[in-house]
């Protein structure tokens, strides 16, 4: 294979396992809630578009009022003795067949899409039931185009002869614009078929089903990501590593210092401010104590890192929704007299896609050499809106850990097709998660 025939075949392995996860949106019934609400009522705005016949009054009167199509959706029910006036339920002119069926076809308020989990046939019609007239097999097809269809056969269902509604659920979740039930036979008359009563409900899928369907798209972007990295890497060469000025953390632009398990005291106990954790992300890098022009002096904790307790600072990334990032840099400069033994060895970097206080991801952790240096850390494209650096060990000293800058980057930039495509898809995942967290709703401005 070629560069461009693999490239190919890669593309379509991944967007096959993204649009697998998009299907996950359509969850087995198992998972579905059911609205409560009959969208299809007339109060709720819904319509009887049209039906294959209606009776009339006369050979070519009117539509009689007592049986026409709009009766299907008026909540009018003939229940016993009580027939509504001037609403029998609709009933055909003909019997059907499975050659010619009968059909209504319906549609939702301002002919809206619609995601349908079940329907609800009331037989009921002022034809008593003996004589055979009710519907009998069904089936419920949809178009999400126009009311001409296309239409997508969606199940068969029957409908018994008894005095009750009846309700039928769809086998999936199902996107509608309109719903056309095709009606193949009633219970035995030769004159027509007729019902009383038709609803559909929505399908609810559950939020579960939602996180999940995003994080199996979460995970599919970060192949994508990794692939795409490697692919600019490698078109790139060696790109150097980013400049300290460029971190989305930095204090100048607009980056924070949000925790810090601690900061070295003085004799009286009080933090000392020269040493603060701002130190990090204020741009500058510590010079040795001889340098009459030194200037930022780091961070140092006031404690030695454990394993079991690990020194930490989290850090903001602004903007609502963070970054993506792919680089870190950290610096073990610091203008500490007293030498290497307290700088920072072992780091973990982490990244929290919520809240302040995660959960946590973590993207690695570094070992860093004795000798201060500015090290550049590269891992896999995350989102993030928090990044924490957790120090488990220093070089030796019982008092301190100490560390000078510390940056975040988003450094590998897809120029390729495929970069394109998951930054898409990025956008994509952020509008699900604002309808997650009810930043989005289902109705748009002007409705
Ligand atoms: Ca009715
Ligand atoms: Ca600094």
């Amino acid at each position: 294979m070629n560069q461009n025939t693999t490239l190919r075949v890669c593309t379509i392995a991944l967007l096959v396992g993204v649009a697998s996860c998009l299907t996950m949106v359509t969850a087995p019934a198992d998972d579905v809630i059911y609205g409560a609400v009959n969208i299809v009522a007339r109060e709720q705005g819904g319509q009887v578009i049209k039906a294959s016949s209606e009776i009339r009054e006369s050979r070519k009167g009117p539509v009689s009022a007592e049986w026409r199509k709009e009766n299907l959706i008026d909540g009018k029910r003939v229940e016993g003795e009580i027939v509504p006036a001037n609403s029998y339920g609709w009933a055909t002119t003909t019997a059907p067949a499975v050659r010619e069926p009968a059909w209504v076809v319906f549609g939702f308020a301002g002919n809206r899409q619609r995601l349908i989990g079940a329907v609800r046939i009331d037989p009921r019609t002022n034809d008593p039931r003996v004589i055979g007239r009710w519907v009998k097999n069904f089936t419920v097809e949809v178009s999400v185009i126009g009311a001409e269809g296309p239409w997508q056969r969606v199940s068969n269902f029957e409908c018994i002869n008894v005095a009750r509604p009846q309700r039928f659920v769809l086998p999936a979740p199902t996107p509608a614009k309109y719903v056309r039930l095709l009606i193949n036979s009633n219970h035995g008359s030769n004159a027509r078929v007729g019902f009383g009563e038709f609803e559909v409900f929505e399908a609810l899928v559950g939020d579960d089903e939602l996180t999940k369907a995003i994080e199996g798209m979460e995970s599919e972007l970060a192949r994508l990501r990794r692939f795409a990295a490697a692919r600019a890497g490698a078109k790139a060469g060696n790109i150097g590593p980013p400049n300290i000025e460029d971190s989305l953390i930095a204090a100048k632009n607009g980056g924070s210092v949000i925790y810090t398990s601690s900061v070295a005291l003085d004799e009286d106990d009080k933090e000392l401010e020269q040493w603060g954790s701002q130190n990090l992300i204020d741009g500058l890098i510590a010079t040795s104590a001889d340098d009459p022009d030194h200037n930022s002096l780091g961070w140092s904790s006031n404690r030695k890192p454990t394993e079991d307790a690990p020194e930490m600072i989290a850090f903001a990334i602004p903007g609502e929704y963070g970054a993506v990032i792919d680089s870190a840099i950290i610096d073990t400069n610091t203008r500490d007299p007293w030498g290497m033994m307290r700088g920072a060895k072992h780091v973990e970097l982490e990244v929290s896609t919520s809240e302040v206080d995660g959960p946590w991801t973590s993207l690695g952790v570094w070992t860093l050499p004795m000798e201060p240096a500015r090290h550049w850390l590269q891992f896999a494209p995350m989102e993030a809106r928090y990044v924490r650096v957790k120090v488990w060990s220093n070089f030796g000293s019982d008092r301190y850990v100490e560390f000078g800058e510390f940056g975040v980057f988003r450094h590998s930039v897809d120029v390729s097709v495929i970069g394109g495509i998951a930054d898409s898809i990025d956008r994509s995942l952020v509008e699900l998660k604002r309808y997650r967290e009810g930043v989005l709703t289902e109705t748009g401005p002007g409705e």
